[in-house]
């Protein structure tokens, strides 16, 4: 489905005169509002094919209406997006899920969206039809060679079908682990994971990156193989220079500060890409900010921060991806909800007094240190993002228009009822 520009452009100009005021006062607020509005119309955040059907739980899966049910209806639901907000202009892809049969008409498709295609996720964590050798006990990890050789082709290939489709990147997340005490030689299982990931790399082309995920628990629950930053950058550093360590947000334990890791980890220029989401419990995947939107805001600060010392681009130099998939709201209505909390984060992240805040840190001014990160925080900048939207042609209010247009109910009259997405 296709959205004509002209309904929203009507969605708008119902909403413009109010729209206009909001941001009349934050722009005589904020000298700032001009150059944040461009750097908002420039950032774009992945989306996962994987999230765009309802996702379940180890409890079961109560499937929405009229989820794609293919490749092409993927993109298809990912460009209906990127034409509401203008700021979801690339997939991610997930294989053996999404495999491009013909990548040239898959190219041409996300072309015609305005979409590009990020970094490709390989998949070993489940074993697929006809695979000969089982993932029970890991892949990359494996004791058994036959099955790490199976586990890099299947990297290797996942390569090659992002090469066809212009990705620049690889990420690799292992389920590796164990469950039990003795069941695993550490060291061992440590050392094939490198020799594995030696094997990858040596596939990845020039102008490549790998993303190296980690994950402190799940599916296994005494061990993961890469549980940690630290693991995920010892093997990035000892794998080169195309390798770096991506951080999801629900990989963590309880409470661990993960705007540090992020600090430290773009202070040694190891920073790949990020996996967006929230938690409560554990690896809940919820919508991005909808739990604790002061840590995404701390995190946005130091990336800011961090890019800035690295003089790197924001928008460019780090892949930035959506990795969420829950079992109650309408996943489109849901990616926007997510898109949108990742860049009030961004936004208030550049309105921090980073010279202000220097000269607290210096005086050991914890107090004033405080009053600037949370002035920052509390400036509600949702006027500075619609800005940018309607800048960029997109909707005033992503989420009224979807709803006031009904646009699930076009998608299942297109669909049909039974459309379950592949997935998780
Ligand atoms: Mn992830």
């Amino acid at each position: 489905m296709k959205l004509e520009q002209n309904k929203i452009d009507s969605h708008n100009a119902d909403l413009y005169e109010k729209h206009q005021k909001k941001l009349a006062y934050l722009q005589k607020e904020l000298p700032e509002s001009e150059e944040i509005i461009k750097k908002l119309q420039d950032f774009q955040i992945a989306i996962p094919s994987w999230a765009l059907g309802t996702g379940g739980t180890r409890f079961g899966r109560f499937s929405g209406a009229g989820e794609p049910g293919s490749l092409e209806q993927k993109i298809e639901d990912v460009g209906l997006l990127h034409a509401i907000n203008k700021s979801s202009g690339a997939i991610s892809l997930h294989i053996p899920w999404d495999i491009p049969q013909d990548a040239e008409k898959i190219k041409n498709l996300a072309k015609s969206y305005g979409l590009k295609f990020d970094a490709v996720n390989s998949n070993t964590f489940q074993d697929q039809k006809g695979q000969e050798h089982s993932y029970k006990f890991g892949s990359l990890h494996h004791v058994d060679p036959n099955v790490r050789n199976q586990a890099i082709a299947h990297n290797i290939e996942v390569i090659k079908y992002g090469k066809d489709l212009g990705s620049k990147a690889l990420t690799v997340w292992l389920a590796d682990g164990s469950s039990f005490p003795g069941q695993l030689n550490f060291r061992e299982a440590f050392q094939n994971t490198l020799a594995s990931l030696q094997a990858i790399y040596a596939e990845l082309p020039e102008d490549w990156k790998m993303f190296v995920e980690y994950k402190g628990f799940e599916p296994n629950f005494y061990s993961t193989t890469i549980a940690d930053w630290g693991q995920s950058l010892l093997l990035a550093n000892k794998l080169g220079e195309k390798a770096y360590t991506l951080v999801d947000l629900g990989h963590h334990q309880p409470n661990v500060n993960i705007e540090q890791i992020v600090a430290i980890l773009l202070g040694e220029n190891k920073l790949g890409g990020f996996h967006f989401n929230d938690s409560k419990y554990a690896d809940d995947d919820l919508t991005a900010g909808a739990i604790k939107p002061y840590q995404l805001f701390l995190i946005f600060n130091e990336l800011v921060d961090g890019l800035a010392y690295q003089g790197l681009d924001f928008a460019s130099s780090l892949g930035w991806m959506i990795d969420a998939s829950h079992n109650l709201k309408d996943p489109l209505l849901d990616l926007m909800q997510s898109v949108e909390a990742i860049k009030i984060a961004y936004a208030q992240a550049l309105l921090v007094d980073r010279k202000a805040l220097k000269i607290a840190q210096q005086e050991n001014n914890v107090v004033r240190a405080q009053e600037i990160l949370q002035d920052a925080y509390r400036t509600d900048v949702r006027p500075l993002l619609a800005e940018s939207r309607h800048r960029n042609g997109a909707a005033l209010n992503p989420v009224q228009l979807f709803e006031d247009l009904n646009l699930r109910a076009a998608l299942i009259k297109e669909r049909g009822h039974q459309g379950i997405a592949t997935g998780l």
